[in-house]
Formats: C-alpha cells, sequence, structure tokens
C-alpha cells in the first residue's frame, strides 16, 4: 500500500514538473463588486490551460496560474478585458 502512495506520489509530482506552469499577475480596474470579480474568473476560466484563479476587488488585482504550453498572459489580458475590465500585466509580488 505504502508503495502505491509513493508510486501515486511521484507521477503525481513528475506531472507538476511537465506542465509549464506559470504565473501571472494583473492589476485590474473596472470591478465595482463582489460580482465582478466572479464574472472576470468565469471569463478567464474558458481559456485553456488556466490552473488557478485569484481575483482581489480589494487590491484590484489578478493573479493566474496556467499552463504555458496552452495560453499566455496576453490572452488572459484580452479575456479580461473583453469582459468590460482593464488589466495591465504587473510584476508579481508587488503591491
Ligand atoms: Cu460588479
Amino acid at each position: 500500500m505504502k508503495k502505491i502512495i509513493l508510486m501515486a506520489s511521484t507521477l503525481l509530482m513528475t506531472q507538476i514538473t511537465w506542465a509549464k506552469s506559470q504565473k501571472a499577475c494583473f492589476k485590474v480596474e473596472g470591478m465595482t463588486c463582489t460580482a465582478c470579480t466572479v464574472t472576470m474568473k468565469v471569463a478567464i476560466n474558458t481559456l485553456d490551460g488556466i490552473s488557478d484563479i485569484d481575483v482581489s476587488l480589494k487590491k484590484k488585482s489578478a493573479v493566474v496560474d496556467y499552463d504555458d504550453s496552452k495560453t499566455d498572459s496576453v490572452k488572459i489580458k484580452e479575456k479580461i478585458d473583453s469582459v468590460g475590465y482593464k488589466a495591465a500585466k504587473r510584476q508579481c509580488g508587488e503591491g
């Protein structure tokens, strides 16, 4: 049993290494309420290769984890803009 768990976790770790996960951070203008954050999350989620989205109304920010073989930060930015907000890529970690 232990061996199986070990094998499964090794496999999982290998997959994480294979998937080229990237993080893109954006400053987002135009969000006014919680519904905006939901709208944006739903929109971003329609893109391929998105693994995690963290939108903050308070910080006016969006942090998106994605697979860079499937999508890129430009597409994410365009998606945010397409639902009525204004995203600008920023350095992750600042602000
Ligand atoms: Cu709103």
